[in-house]
């Protein structure tokens, strides 16, 4: 039977019917959060039991966390969280934690020097990713220029964080480095907007041989297709995860409705040396608002995945994302089932296909 199953199994990997895929450059996490999938799920991303894994008011004074980011760090982890205190006003905060799930939060705000040294704070902080590359750990987040825009700034330590220039003119919000250079380039994913609300929305791709200067922009994947759970815009979520199968993006989809926006989040696979391509896109969502933790809250029907934190030995993925901007919920998928669910529901749209160099 053991011999029937090994030959079987051998067989459809060779037919690449069942092709094990695998994470490229990443690091071994046998500590991460991990839960096996649910008898009967069909979706390839299912939810930690105990969600959220950030409830209201997680420490004196402090209203809510949510839309966080959450990085291996010191072999336990960080997190830099979008915070809102009593005033409402959202700012970015820093904890540690063993398990990435019970936090130890610095109280105060994370401050900020420019490269001169001197001290360079944001008027407000939220949606914050943070990605490694190299020895640096990066923050990526919407900050206050003239408008909501992309602020960027690097820490070794998460205690001294210093900030460069801004990357990009306003407005644009959720924007991600990839974690590496590609042909000599770092690249910075994000969706240009408006100062509000914003109504439309694409995914664009910009450039930078040194985190400073960014060009070289091209558009990565346009909003729409023949669902709607998508079809109002579109924003990159976490860091690309790279594949042997492509860089793999998890990505938030915005549709409308009666009683305001609902945001759904599935994924993408983009080219690995031309990541402006789209090889793979899923027309269905992962996952959408459905426990009472993402449909009710301070905004009602919003699951915007931040972070992930990916098990190269196992092709395991846990998927940190915000829920109804009230609290920080966890879910879970592996790697091969998520590609296979991309390509089973393949749909590009658009420039998706394309170098998207207009
Ligand atoms: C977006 C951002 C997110 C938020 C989402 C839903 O525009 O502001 O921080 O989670 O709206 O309110």
């Amino acid at each position: 039977m053991l011999v029937k199953s090994f030959i079987l199994d051998n067989i459809k990997r060779a037919c690449n019917d069942y092709r094990m895929s695998r994470i490229l450059n990443g690091t071994n996490l046998p500590n991460m959060p991990w839960q096996e999938k649910p008898a009967g799920w069909t979706l390839p991303v299912w939810r930690y039991t105990q969600n959220p894994v950030i409830n209201r008011n997680p420490f004196a004074g402090m209203g809510r966390i949510f839309n966080s980011a959450v990085v291996p760090f010191e072999g336990k982890f960080a997190g830099v969280f979008r915070g809102e205190t009593t005033t409402g006003r959202p700012f970015l905060y820093v904890g540690f934690s063993e398990d990435a799930i019970h936090w130890n939060y610095q109280t105060e705000p994370v401050h900020m020097k420019d490269e001169s040294g001197k001290d360079w704070d944001p008027l407000y902080a939220y949606d914050p990713r943070c990605v490694k590359i190299d020895d640096w750990y990066y923050v990526i987040w919407c900050t206050d220029f003239n408008g909501a825009a992309i602020g960027l700034a690097k820490t070794k330590d998460f205690k001294s964080f210093v900030r460069f220039e801004n990357p990009f003119l306003p407005f644009n919000r959720n924007g991600v480095l990839f974690p590496r250079k590609v042909k000599g380039n770092y690249l910075m994913l994000s969706r240009p907007s408006d100062s509000a609300h914003t109504p439309f929305g694409d995914v664009m791709l910009s450039q930078s041989p040194d985190l400073t200067y960014w060009g070289k922009h091209r558009c990565v994947m346009q909003k729409g297709g023949k669902g709607w759970w998508q079809g109002v815009k579109i924003g990159p979520g976490p860091a690309p995860i790279e594949t042997d199968e492509g860089w793999l993006l998890f990505y938030h989809g915005v549709s409308s409705t009666c009683s305001g926006f609902v945001y759904s989040f599935s994924a993408a696979l983009l080219n690995l040396e031309n990541p402006s391509k789209v090889l793979y896109r899923s027309g269905a969502y992962m996952l959408t608002p459905e426990e009472p933790y993402e449909t009710t809250g301070f905004v009602p029907n919003v699951a915007f995945p931040v972070a992930t934190l990916a098990d190269a030995a196992t092709g395991r993925i846990a998927i940190y994302y915000g829920a109804a901007d009230t609290v920080v919920a966890l879910a879970f998928c592996q790697l091969d089932e998520v590609i296979r669910y991309i390509k089973d529901n393949n749909e590009l749209v658009g420039c998706d296909g394309d170098e998207g160099k207009f």
